[in-house]
């Protein structure tokens, strides 16, 4: 997400005024004390870049962070269990005190952040955006290194902390570590998170309901077993047998054909679908008739195509196990339909489920699948129940959101656990004043796509907590090379933005938040 300027700046003088008298040397906390909390260094750290520790020199991620801010860098282990490892580092904006120059650099404000996949690894770009914009931040491993589950075999609590336990231990040590360096605890803490992120704070709004006061998911894994199995359901389809592989090629095409079928449902042809679960676009109507090139499917290509367009479901009762894919997110279908089926679905069945490192993920059944993944990691991984009434009754507030185009992750999924939450008993007919949802048209997972997909959802969710507005609509922006070439507002589901009739097709002055029609 954006980094955003942030406003209440008197305030927050105010409240470093109070931190003057009382706050710590970043140093001093290396003898903070606290159950199962080690305080391994405590480095007040100069502003500029930041090198990322262990980052090999080929990392996707940036091996470095630029333009920094002065900061006490606090890194702890904590152990819950005696089987726990959980490293966190806590980012505290410096110095404590405020400074001459009577600029407050702390916020007030507590933002965590969340990992993605199978996590091990702190998730420093995150933090480095965190504390750019003047909070008081905190990431953790989640007990274990590496993006992989190969931790898992025979370490059942090490799951439990990778599933919850880890994100709750490193809030209550975060908030304490704040406290103790700035003489006093955030006046507001926030959760910020996608993808795993998403799901880790749904499970702070389900079992933690005090740890934060706002929460953003973004793209939730909350149903994380069943996301897994669907994204081996994508691996058969396409490697069912050599002839239903589809080329990488071949994705523009069929990207094209299915968004111009269905660009226009929504009243205007933009290149975006606004809803993309009314289109019925087949792949059919891509079947080559002479001869095979990247402009056509064959037929094993239409039947793979037609499957990663249709849920996960167990076969022999037709039960669904996880939504599908939509039409427009073709230009991703690298990620789950590439060559080899994706590593951490695979792991997840060989090293959590069936503890088998040779299972070949060709022999799943998805009739049996959900079954086994529930009952080997669904207590730990699944954020299933949607009473959220605890968290709700604090007055905390979720801020979900979702890209339709995601790749890895259902959208739909989305929609069916945010229409639970509202049908949920113990919350039934507050609609909406606790929890909202923002649907992304032509956005991928997370980040990037053809969409608008560049909002400040954190900055949304604070206004609502803070000031009592609940959004309706989030401008939304899309740039190409650095340039922003479009704007559009994201609208509160169920609502959509609608074009006024006059103006750019590219500004979001030109939109309005409808019901859909
Ligand atoms: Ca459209």
């Amino acid at each position: 997400m954006t980094t955003r300027i942030l406003a209440g700046a008197a305030a927050i003088v105010l409240m470093a005024a109070v931190a003057t008298a009382e706050g710590a040397t970043c140093e001093s906390l290396l003898t903070f004390k606290q159950p199962n909390t080690a305080i391994t260094s405590a480095t007040l750290t100069a502003p500029g870049p930041f090198t990322i520790p262990g980052a090999p020199a080929n990392t996707p991620n940036p091996a470095s962070l630029s333009n920094l801010p002065a900061f006490c860098r606090v890194t702890a282990t904590l152990t819950p269990t005696s089987d726990s490892d959980i490293k966190i580092e806590v980012w505290l904006p410096a110095p404590a005190t405020g400074g001459a120059s009577g600029t407050a650099p702390w916020n007030g404000k507590l933002q965590s952040v969340g990992n993605g996949a199978w996590a091990g690894t702190i998730p420093y770009p995150a933090l480095g955006e965190a504390v750019q914009a003047g909070y008081a931040t905190a990431g953790t491993d989640t007990g274990h290194v590496g993006n992989t589950a190969k931790f898992a075999p025979g370490h059942p609590e090490k799951m439990i902390d990778y599933g919850y336990r880890a994100v709750h231990e490193m809030t209550v040590a975060a908030k304490a570590i704040t406290a103790a360096f700035y003489g006093t605890a955030p006046r507001r803490s926030y959760w910020n998170g996608c993808s795993t992120g998403g799901r880790q704070g749904l499970m702070e709004a389900s079992r933690y309901p005090a740890d934060y006061d706002g929460i953003v998911a973004g793209a939730p894994v909350n149903y994380r077993t069943s996301q897994l199995i669907a994204e081996l359901w994508v691996a058969q389809a396409v490697h069912k047998t050599e002839a239903s592989f589809i080329p990488a090629a071949k994705f523009p095409a069929l990207h094209r054909a299915a968004v111009d079928a269905c660009d226009a449902n929504d009243g205007l042809k933009d290149g975006l679908i606004d809803d993309p679960r009314a289109c019925r676009f087949d792949p059919q109507a891509l079947q080559c008739t002479a001869g095979d090139t990247a402009s056509c499917l064959t037929a094993p290509q239409v039947d793979a195509a037609r499957q990663i367009y249709s849920p996960a479901v167990a076969p022999s009762t037709g039960k669904e196990i996880f939504p599908a894919f939509q039409r427009g997110s073709e230009l991703g279908w690298e990620a789950l339909a590439g060559p080899r089926a994706i590593g951490e679905a695979v792991e997840f069945f060989q090293y959590v489920v069936l503890n088998d490192p040779n299972w070949d993920y060709r022999t799943l059944s998805f009739d049996t699948a959900a079954q086994l993944a529930d009952k080997a990691a669904g207590a730990a991984l699944n954020v299933v129940d949607p009473n959220l009434k605890p968290f709700f009754d604090r007055g905390g507030k979720l801020l979900l959101w979702h890209g339709w185009n995601d790749q890895f992750v259902s959208p739909v999924n989305s929609i069916n656990y945010y229409s639970a939450i509202l049908d949920a008993p113990a919350t039934k007919g507050r609609l909406q004043d606790s929890v909202r949802l923002f649907m992304a048209p032509g956005m991928n997972h997370c980040r990037g796509g053809e969409g608008p997909n560049t909002f400040d959802a954190l900055g949304a969710l604070e206004r609502w907590v803070e000031q009592g507005q609940a959004p309706n609509r989030m401008d939304a922006s899309h740039a190409t090379g650095g340039k922003v070439d479009r704007t559009r507002p994201l609208c509160a589901y169920p609502q959509v933005a609608r074009y006024n009739g006059a103006g750019s097709i590219d500004d979001a002055a030109n939109f309005t938040c409808h019901e859909p029609r």
